[in-house]
């Protein structure tokens, strides 16, 4: 699906995010910025040797990265000039400000991205592997985040890249939903 918002291109997908032509991808880190499994394991093998180095030396500078902050580096191997590393919160049951925190990590990747001056970005869906945040309650904040972050900033594109079909379908629906809403 391909809409705009204002005047950014507002992409869902099913994908691969280290395939991502966009300027940046955002990474679902952890806190330690060491790489882990699922998207962050892929973006660091696919990236190589040179992110990780990057990431321990801003871990040296500032250390750890605490949740719904985000850092960024280069993108070494991958076709992506930039990975924006930000951590979502782990799902608890939502009383430990797990909403919050996972508006933060898009909230600050993007701003992280404009500040940076990149033009196009993807996103994974943050928390919703192994942080276990469940995934509509996770679409409607990531998405909301973007919609209003996109009513002060152009982009020439943000785009979410989910893995399988069945959570791009949820992406649309709670997209559709949200613009009925407005
Ligand atoms: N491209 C796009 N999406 C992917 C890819 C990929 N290559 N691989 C997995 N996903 P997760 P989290 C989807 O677990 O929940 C790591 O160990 C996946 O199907 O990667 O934020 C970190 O180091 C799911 O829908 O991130 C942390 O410790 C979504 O990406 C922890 O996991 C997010 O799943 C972060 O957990």
């Amino acid at each position: 699906m391909q809409t705009r918002v204002n005047k950014t291109r507002l992409t869902l997908i099913q994908g691969d995010i280290t395939e991502q032509e966009t300027e940046a991808i955002v990474n679902a880190a952890n806190t330690t910025l060491l790489g882990g499994g699922g998207v962050d394991g892929a973006i660091h093998r696919a990236g190589g040797l040179t992110i990780l180095e990057e990431c321990k030396k801003i871990r040296a500078k500032q250390g750890e990265c605490p949740t719904g902050e985000a850092v960024i580096t280069t993108g070494g191997n991958l076709k992506a000039k930039y990975v924006i590393h930000t951590v979502g919160p782990v799902w608890s049951g939502g009383k430990r400000k797990e909403d919050t925190l996972l508006h933060n990590a898009y909230k600050n990747s993007l701003s992280l991205a404009k500040d940076k001056g990149i033009g196009s970005l993807s996103f994974p869906s943050i928390s919703t592997g192994a942080y276990g945040f469940p995934i509509e309650r996770a679409a409607e904040i990531a998405l909301s985040t973007v919609r209003n972050f996109l009513k002060g900033y152009t982009f020439e594109e943000v785009r979410f890249v989910l893995f399988s079909e069945k959570d791009l379908n949820v992406y649309e629906e709670v997209w559709e939903k949200t613009v009925n809403r407005v």
